[in-house]
């Protein structure tokens, strides 16, 4: 296709052209139950795709889900089924640094699909990064901040053992931004779990909520009344329809976030139309990308829109995905939830990502900035025989 074709005098060297896409499924434990209001995870699968290139670069991406088809139409089997079927025929030869070209092509010849294409494009920029030498956040136009603030999530079921749990993690100065999952019980039970872990926390930490859609618009209005009493400061997607949310948007002295409502810059633009969302939860599989989250961000602050980063409790790469394009964001007034890795107990990387007081670091090596641990992703294949001896390379967890 002629606008694949990059022209010569542009490169330097020759192309870098896509000359093998591999996908696995890797599957990983949590570290407790993690109970939502759609699915309890007690394990995680990523997607990986590698991107093998002519000049030698290798580009990784995942693409995760949450409790399989629970959260989305995308699940890890699938993305994987699709990439092998219809994405791989449409990469294979094309010029690797291309990006826009091929998430153009890819876009055009393949409907939906957003995480798969999010795993794309994340491995097309891991690989431009080894090629150029540059950090994806560079890629991206260059970053506003080297570390992100990141929340936890409370999600055990249990009040106790989630105050129990937010009390390490202040005590280890890892999170003071408590997410809590609702919306499984009658509402006014769920605000009596906010109210006592607010005030078991006092000003040492914050609280927020996830309904994950679970409220009609009525329980909305009692609930939200309950959690601006209990001390909480932000409700992320009480209920599932995006004019529900804007009639509930200023009702009360709380914050309103849009999550499962925002699928790409198109969502974020109607959901800005009619004023819908204090807060955009931006997620880079759920915006289609890395600059399709860019794209969503912009819209956000075009629109007065306050923004917060995301996760779809991606693993290592993602999470490191997501925190590249974050950091280049003007705003980011609500800090991120990139704590995906630390709940699965096992460590893939080679050196495990920096969390310390109470933040990220954002790596500054070329492309994602972090290197596997090959031995132990092969392990964890789904499709391979486990009979190796892997030692844990985590250290003891300050949850479960
Ligand atoms: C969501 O809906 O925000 C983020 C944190 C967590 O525990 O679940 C996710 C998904
Ligand atoms: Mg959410």
């Amino acid at each position: 296709m002629q606008s694949m074709d990059t022209p010569q005098h542009l490169h330097a060297a020759a192309p870098a052209l896509i000359d093998r896409v591999e996908t696995f499924l890797v599957d990983l434990p949590t570290i407790r139950p993690h109970q939502l209001s759609m699915a309890t995870m007690n394990g995680q699968t990523l997607m990986l795709v590698r991107l093998y290139c002519s000049d030698g670069t290798v580009g990784v991406g995942e693409g995760t889900t949450i409790g399989g088809l629970a959260y989305g139409a995308e699940s890890p089997e699938g993305m994987k089924l699709a990439i092998d079927t219809y994405f791989a025929p449409l990469l294979l030869g094309a010029d690797a640094s291309l990006i826009p070209a091929i998430m153009a092509r890819l876009n055009k010849a393949i409907q939906d699909n957003r995480f798969a294409k999010c795993a794309i494009e994340t491995a097309l920029f891991d690989a431009l990064g080894q090629r150029t030498g540059l950090p994806i956040s560079q890629l991206l136009g260059g970053r506003a901040r080297e570390s992100l603030p990141i929340a936890w999530t409370l999600a055990s079921g249990d009040t106790a053992k989630d105050i129990d749990e937010a009390e390490r993690m202040l005590a280890a100065r890892r999170h003071k931004i408590f997410k809590l999952k609702i919306g499984r019980r009658e509402v006014e039970a769920d605000v009596a779990h906010v109210a006592a872990i607010k005030k078991a926390l006092g000003d040492r930490g914050s609280v927020r909520v996830d309904v994950n859609m679970a409220w009609s618009e009525l329980e909305a209005q009692r609930g939200l009344a309950g959690l601006v009493d209990a001390g909480c400061e932000l409700v992320e997607q009480p209920v599932a329809s995006a004019p529900a949310l804007a009639r509930l948007k200023g009702k009360h002295n709380i914050a309103i976030m849009a999550d499962e409502s925002l699928t790409g810059p198109a969502s974020a633009f109607a959901l800005a139309r009619i004023g819908g969302a204090d807060v955009f939860a931006i997620k880079i599989e759920q915006s289609g990308g890395l600059r399709a989250a860019q794209q969503v961000a912009a819209i956000g602050d075009a629109a007065g829109i306050e923004l917060y980063g995301g996760t779809m409790l991606e693993g290592a790469i993602g999470t490191i995905a997501s925190a590249h394009a974050f950091a280049t964001f003007r705003e980011l007034q609500w800090g991120t939830e990139l704590f995906g890795p630390l709940l699965l107990t096992e460590e893939i990387l080679a050196e495990p990502l920096q969390y310390q007081d109470f933040q990220l670091a954002i790596p500054n090596r070329p492309g994602l900035g972090i290197v596997l641990d090959e031995e132990r992703v092969q392990y964890f294949r789904r499709d391979r025989k486990q009979g190796a001896t892997v030692t844990a390379a985590r250290p003891a967890t300050l949850a479960g």
